[in-house]
């Protein structure tokens, strides 16, 4: 398999800096070495991202953040910017969590503003998109997640897609501690790659987008994470409540990788 597997923490508003630093370093001590084409990353709130990546230093654990501003400077009182966020050493920034598009309106316009703003300043995107409980009750999913994926990515280069890392978590799995089947999850994600290839016209294009590693999201456990795994399009997964204890978040990547 040429994609990667990669499994993020996203630590969501948990967390002091020195707790932050301490969880990080006992985290990359446990794990040592990962498998070949195995990546892990950890998205610490803002305070704790310097902390952190101190503590990663020498590590292969790769730095996120939770969130990122689309312009580079300016008077937006208590926004952090892209060229801010590389200084403090992020590989990677998470874009349009479910919990951003509701409590922060963020729009779909918003989100890809965001995506180019880190691409721009050579970090990598984990675009989030989800599905709600009542748009899959009505039969909405794959009409939602189509939209959600067309207008992040419109306009995108290929160093775009070749930066971009999917996060499909439908938003009734999230910290509900239900999970999608992992048929769904399957489902949703074959789906996802055949439409990412679609948003593009080369072939290089095509090619590359349907190698964007997809991450499953939504109450994901030490116990379900194996299952996950074994499915054909999931290449990892992002992590809230089981992400919190390092012990507990060590033992889920060991039975994911
Ligand atoms: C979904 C996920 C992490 P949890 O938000 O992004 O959180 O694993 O707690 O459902």
């Amino acid at each position: 398999m040429d994609r990667k597997q990669l499994i993020v923490a996203n630590w969501k508003m948990h967390k002091t800096p020195a707790e932050a630093a301490e969880d990080a370093a006992a985290i990359a001590t446990a794990l040592g070495r990962l498998p070949d084409h195995s990546s892990v990353a950890l998205a610490p709130p803002f305070p704790a991202l310097v902390p952190v990546r101190e503590r990663l230093a020498q590590t292969q654990l790769l730095l996120a953040a939770q969130n990122v501003h689309s312009e580079a400077q300016g008077a937006f009182t208590g926004e952090v910017s892209a060229p801010m966020l590389k200084a403090c050493g992020c590989d990677l920034i998470i874009v349009g969590h479910s919990e951003r598009r509701a409590m922060a309106n963020e729009s779909d316009a918003m989100v890809q503003a965001k995506m180019k703003a880190a691409f721009q300043h050579e970090m990598g995107v984990i675009l989030c998109i989800g599905e709600s409980d009542s748009q899959r009750n009505e039969g909405q999913t794959f009409k939602v997640l189509d939209k959600q994926v067309r207008e992040a990515v419109k306009g995108l280069s290929v160093t775009g897609v070749n930066s971009l890392v999917l996060a499909y978590e439908p938003i009734w799995a999230i910290g509900t501690g239900k999970t999608a089947s992992v048929d769904q999850v399957q489902e949703v994600h074959a789906f996802l790659r055949e439409t990412l290839a679609d948003c593009f016209q080369t072939g290089l294009e095509k090619d590359l987008a349907k190698q964007t590693e997809i991450l499953y999201g939504g109450s994901v456990k030490p116990s379900n994470i194996k299952d996950l795994m074994s499915m054909k399009d999931v290449d990892g997964a992002l992590v809230g409540g089981a992400s919190l204890n390092p012990e507990t978040f060590v033992s889920l990547i060991r039975n994911g990788f």
